[in-house]
């Protein structure tokens, strides 16, 4: 169950001041916030409030991108084979993910993003590799790459939020909007994956996290989560208010 703060930071002594003037320390041309979370845990509805906001440049996750690569629906290959396909998309889904780690960022904009290559590495290939989905050759050769993209390229973040939900209430949000290559999708693939974002994100036992994390109870309705939303902005945006032009 998760508790009833509706936030709080988990990075260690971090409040919201220390993360602020940490951020203000860097470039103020460049912050980045990853929104990471369950499957259906709310991270578009999330990206979606922003959408209007001129200090905010959102980078939704290139789902339909993956759905058609030069007519293959990746995704949909994944769910039916993921022993056979799985590499392909984990491949794909890296690649596409650093394309929006690097996209220039407009100056004093907020460049925000659905997801990252950390959640692709640390949830969704473990997760493969874990239950036996994915072949250890093929595990490995990915974490070459991942190892190689984190030394070399740009992919750092200011800021993670997690948008923390059951993953019953995540079940329940895919069924509803009814993607059709998840519809067979398990619970205990969410379970897998709730746990592992909580590994990565909350107990940190992958190491060293590339930002501090904000976390958000998602198990709210969308009316409520927008609240939240409005009354968190200013963590989120480290004080750029949300009238405030560019
Ligand atoms: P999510 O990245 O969780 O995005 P979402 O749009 O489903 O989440 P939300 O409702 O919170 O906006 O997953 C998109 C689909 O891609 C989902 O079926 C899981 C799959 N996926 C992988 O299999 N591997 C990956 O590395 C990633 C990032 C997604
Ligand atoms: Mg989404």
């Amino acid at each position: 169950m998760l508790g009833t703060n509706i936030f709080k930071l988990e990075n260690l002594h971090l409040t919201n001041t220390s993360l602020c003037s940490q951020r203000e320390t860097k470039s103020r041309q460049s912050f980045t916030v990853a929104v990471e979370g369950n499957i259906g845990s709310g991270k578009s509805t999330f990206l979606d409030h922003f959408k209007s906001n001129p200090n905010v440049e959102i980078f939704p996750e290139p789902v339909e991108k993956w759905k058609s690569v030069k007519g293959f629906n990746s995704l949909d290959l994944m769910y039916k084979d993921a022993a056979r396909w799985s590499f392909a998309f984990q491949s794909y889904v890296t690649l596409t993910m650093i394309e929006h780690h690097q996209a220039i960022e407009t100056p004093g904009k907020v460049k925000m993003i659905e997801r990252s290559i950390y959640s692709a590495r640390h949830c969704f290939i473990e997760n493969l590799s874990r239950g036996g989905l994915m072949p250890a050759v093929d595990y490995n050769i990915l974490l070459e790459w991942h190892d190689w993209i984190h030394k070399n390229a740009d992919t750092h973040i200011d800021l993670i939020v997690y948008l923390k939900a059951r993953p019953e209430i995540c079940q329940e949000r895919i069924r509803i909007r009814n993607r059709h290559e998840e519809q067979s999708v398990p619970l205990e693939y969410l379970q897998t994956l709730h746990s592992l974002h909580e590994e990565w994100l909350i107990e940190k036992k992958a190491g060293e996290l590339p930002a501090p994390v904000l976390v958000i109870n998602a198990e709210v309705d969308e009316t409520d989560l927008k609240k939240t939303i409005s009354k968190l902005e200013p963590q989120i945006l480290c004080g750029i208010s949300s009238n405030q032009t560019s």
